[in-house]
């Protein structure tokens, strides 16, 4: 009897193996090169959470919940999800059925990480594999970051669940198990009526225009590398022509504008309606918009923005933004129309701004220059005496020639292209903000003298102290904010070490000596532990599966230090070193 078993097990892996033989594989996607940049423009679509109809829920992979807490997609795909569970609804026996999305949109980071571990994983037990065997393998249960659809928007996990009688629909194996190969679509493992919900979940997803994969049941995609390969392949088979060209290309979640539904407004809108909310103004559109942005899409704080529009509401934090020009920002918070406002420190100054300055961003940095044509007789501010300078900062500049007892010069007013006014003798010389000092360049300009330092800041209407609730808020929001902008000051590193390196290389890390006595070591530690930073600089060593002399350091580093610190690891002979951005840091 035991033979008989056996023999029916090896089959069962031949046909399994002949399956996965069918399987779309990496090396295909990587040729998928053209995209369709119109339709890549598409934006993204929050899934509702109830109803039922298609709605987003997280299931077996939780891994995005903090990213994305309601599942996102791109916007054709929520509408052909909806089509499918319409035409769902339509099938005998699936009346009171929906589509349940329990993935969409990943990020690119958190594909490459489970890969990276399924591949290690896989190595480990099958150590003859060469690397792209390998690389196949690992693509069979995670797609290789590069071709992933998932961070593209266009991909969907999704199962059928009957309102009804309050419970999934028997697909053959759980949503997302990666420990059977019964999850191949066409597992001859499966009961009958498993059978069956396969192939309906199959033909209402395609019918949509969805491609299926043949080595999970529930992924389907639209618009990614893995999508255009497969309708080109059954393009083909039917003698059509198409060109092999996807839709989606991958979105960093900074990048991604997302809408939302009605339905999800009006939840949200009823709750945030009755708070108490402050108001931050921020540039419309220009150098600081997109940074400004970032901060609240990395803070957890959900924008959604009319680009024509002057006002947005968050609807999961107490919070409207106002669009408008950076000129009228610290007008309007001195004025109480906005609470906060994100700003240049030019433009503060500039206006002498009455409110206060809460903290600085650290990004728009550039400054206030006083600059001549590099042949001109003008060596210093001292040599401006009835000399004329243009400018578009016409305060600041009185000030810095008041404080330099020149009082003979002529300030002209000019709005736009201010380092061309010498160039047509229009002026001696020029007050403009430098960056890299290009347009200066170009224009044959130079630096004689520094006016201000600038970078953009958050600056708070005076009054806020006297409003208790007002105040709370802007805590929370600065606390939040605080978070991001220490995370974005270091990357967590991960490398791989020998052991005979390992106490170098901690020496290295740390600065402190190994061998020393231990009471001065813990006292090293313990200033370390009082200053922040150097907290979060401590390493965590681990040790490597299956690699005695290996050991793996992971550690956070200062990102303006990193390339200099990998060099220096380097040379102690540590390998394979890998970072990361950090999504945030409380203290
Ligand atoms: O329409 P709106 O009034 O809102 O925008 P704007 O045109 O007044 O402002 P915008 O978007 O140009 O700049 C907004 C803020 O960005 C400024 O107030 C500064 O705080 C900050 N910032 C940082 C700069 C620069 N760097 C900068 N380089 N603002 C302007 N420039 C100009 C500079 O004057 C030069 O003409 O960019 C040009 C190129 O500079 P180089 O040195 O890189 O060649
Ligand atoms: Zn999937």
């Amino acid at each position: 009897m035991p033979s008989k078993k056996i023999r029916a097990e090896k089959s069962n892996e031949e046909a399994f193996a002949e399956l996965e033989a069918g399987f779309v594989r990496c090396d295909d996607l990587l040729a998928v090169m053209d995209f369709d940049e119109e339709a890549d423009r598409e934006g993204f679509y929050v899934l509702p959470s109830a109803g039922d109809g298609v709605i987003g829920k997280y299931a077996f992979l939780r891994d995005m919940e903090n990213e994305t807490p309601n599942i996102i997609v791109r916007k054709s795909v929520y509408q052909k999800l909806c089509d499918a569970d319409h035409a769902l609804k339509k099938k005998e026996g699936y009346e009171n059925c929906q589509i349940i999305v329990t993935y969409g949109y990943r990020t690119f980071d958190i594909q490459k990480r489970a890969y990276e571990e399924q591949r290690f994983k896989l190595k480990q037990s099958n150590e003859q594999l060469s690397e792209e065997e390998l690389r196949e393998a690992t693509h069979r249960l995670i797609a290789f970051p590069d071709v992933a659809g998932h961070p593209t928007g266009g991909a969907v996990d999704v199962t059928i669940f009957d309102y009804r009688k309050g419970k999934f629909l028997d697909l053959g194996t759980e949503i997302g198990d990666l420990t059977t190969k019964d999850v191949y679509y066409a597992s001859e493992n499966i009961s009958k009526a498993a059978k069956r919900n396969r192939k309906v979940l199959r033909a209402v997803m395609g019918e949509q225009g969805f491609a299926p994969y043949d080595g999970e049941w529930w992924h389907f995609s639209y618009g990614d590398k893995e999508w255009a390969y497969y309708m080109h392949r059954r393009q083909s088979r039917d003698g059509s022509v198409s060109a092999l060209k996807y839709h989606y290309q991958q979105k960093e979640i900074s990048e991604i504008e997302i809408a939302y539904n009605d339905q999800f407004l009006k939840q949200s809108k009823s709750v945030a309606d009755h708070q108490v909310r402050v108001s931050l103004a921020v540039q419309k559109e220009g150098r600081l918009t997109e940074e400004t942005l970032a901060i609240f899409k990395r803070s957890g704080i959900n924008i959604t923005r009319d680009k024509r529009g002057f006002l947005a509401k968050s609807d999961n934090f107490p919070l409207d933004l106002l669009f408008v020009r950076d000129d009228d920002i610290s007008n309007l918070v001195d004025a109480g129309v906005a609470d906060l406002g994100i700003v240049g420190k030019n433009v503060y100054l500039e206006n002498a701004s009455q409110s206060i300055i809460i903290k600085e961003l650290g990004f728009g940095k550039c400054f206030l220059a006083l600059a001549v044509p590099k042949n001109s007789s003008i060596k210093s501010t001292y040599d401006l005496d009835g000399r004329r300078i243009a400018t578009s900062y016409r305060n600041s500049t009185l000030k810095f020639l008041k404080d330099h007892n020149v009082t003979g010069a002529q300030i002209i007013d000019i709005a736009g292209s201010v380092e061309i006014a010498p160039l047509i003798d229009y002026a001696d010389a020029i007050v403009d903000l430098v960056s890299t000092g290009s347009s200066l360049q170009q224009n044959k300009l130079t630096v004689i003298d520094k006016i201000l330092e600038s970078q953009s800041i958050m600056i708070v209407n005076r009054n806020i102290q006297n409003d208790s609730e007002k105040k709370a808020i802007i805590d929370r929001l600065m606390d939040r904010i605080e978070s991001y902008l220490t995370a974005k000051q270091y990357k967590r590193v991960l490398m791989y070490v020998p052991r005979n390196c390992l106490d170098q290389v901690l020496a290295e890390l740390t600065g402190i000596k190994t061998g020393e006595p231990s009471d001065e070591r813990l006292e090293l530690e313990q200033k370390q532990a009082s200053e922040k930073s150097a907290v979060l600089g401590m390493p965590i060593v681990m040790p490597v599966y299956g690699f005695e002399d290996w050991y793996t350091i992971q550690v956070i580093i200062e990102s303006a230090s990193l390339w200099k610190k990998i060099e220096v690891l380097k040379e102690n002979g540590v390998t394979n070193i890998s970072f990361d951005d950090i999504e945030g840091i409380v203290q």
